[in-house]
């Protein structure tokens, strides 16, 4: 609890049997309940975080590309109790410790969506090119949604459970994380902060992460969400389709009115 509000933790995991104990035990205080997301793991991540008293989920959905990263969040995010949610990766990349100011930072300013930023980086733990991937992905988001964004990729995120309630996620696999920054900035521009955070090396087991197959699969997201689910002019379009079929009807009440009256 912090300021009278109730935290949760959302973590997913796939094998990070190595690293989820670490992560577990540095878990602050003030977080209220923990939620582990296990998808299909093979090795003893479901045991061995029960027996650090987190609550574990089984999530078996995958997408096309054989990942269930999102459907993973989704369920955690909404099997969540608190009033704020925190979500970060079961590998130790991300800094357990910086929580806490991230949620102060969250309270003062008054918003609904904290992105964990880490960049300017504070070290090399992730190599040129995927750092340069993700500059890329964050001009496109800017240029297509006006909104200057750090770190698009982030796996680290707070979001408030009333603004999380209003999102219609739809993404099971590496896209829920531009997804909801984007879903959230639909919905509340202003709420939208981003707070600097430290990022380490993953110390074990190994990545997941096709870089190249990710990155393309990322670009076209974000450029499909914007032309087909964000763009004013595609609201336009519907607004303008729905009053020409409203008056396409008019005409045809009216046609047939006029011929009775023949
Ligand atoms: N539940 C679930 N979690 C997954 C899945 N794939 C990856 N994860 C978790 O999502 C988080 C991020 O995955 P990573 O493999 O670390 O991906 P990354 O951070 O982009 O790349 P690396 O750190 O280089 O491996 C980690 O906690 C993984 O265990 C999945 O299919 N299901
Ligand atoms: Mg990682």
């Amino acid at each position: 609890m912090i300021q009278n509000k109730k935290i949760s933790l959302v973590i997913p995991c796939r094998n990070e049997a190595k690293s989820i104990a670490s992560l577990l035990k540095k878990i602050p205080r003030f977080i209220d309940e923990v939620i582990v997301v296990d998808n299909r793991s093979t090795d003893d991540t479901y045991t061995i975080a029960k027996s650090y008293g987190a609550r574990v989920l089984k999530e078996n959905r995958l997408d096309g590309f054989g990942i269930g990263y999102g459907y993973a969040l989704r369920r955690g995010m909404a099997a969540a109790k608190g009033d704020i949610i925190v979500s970060l990766d079961g590998d130790g990349t991300y800094p357990v410790n910086q929580i806490g100011r991230a949620i102060s930072f969250m309270i003062k300013k008054n918003l609904s969506l904290v992105i964990g930023n880490r960049f300017p980086i504070n070290n090399q733990a992730i190599s040129f090119l995927r750092q340069y991937g993700v500059w890329i992905l964050n001009q496109e988001a800017s240029i297509f949604y006006g909104y200057e964004f750090k770190d698009i990729l982030s796996g680290m995120w707070l979001i408030n459970r009333s603004l999380l309630r209003q999102l219609n996620l739809k993404q099971g696999g590496w896209n829920l994380s531009p997804e909801i920054k984007l879903a959230c900035l639909q919905a509340s521009r202003k709420g939208i902060g981003q707070f600097h955070i430290d990022h380490y090396y993953r110390d074990f087991g190994a990545s997941k992460q096709k870089i190249w197959q990710t990155g393309v699969n990322h670009l076209v997201y974000i450029f499909l969400r914007w032309l087909t689910v964000d763009q004013p002019l595609t609201s336009l379009a519907q607004t303008w389709l729905s009053r020409i079929n409203l008056r396409l009807a008019r005409a045809l009440v009216t046609y047939h009115s006029l011929r009775r009256e023949l």
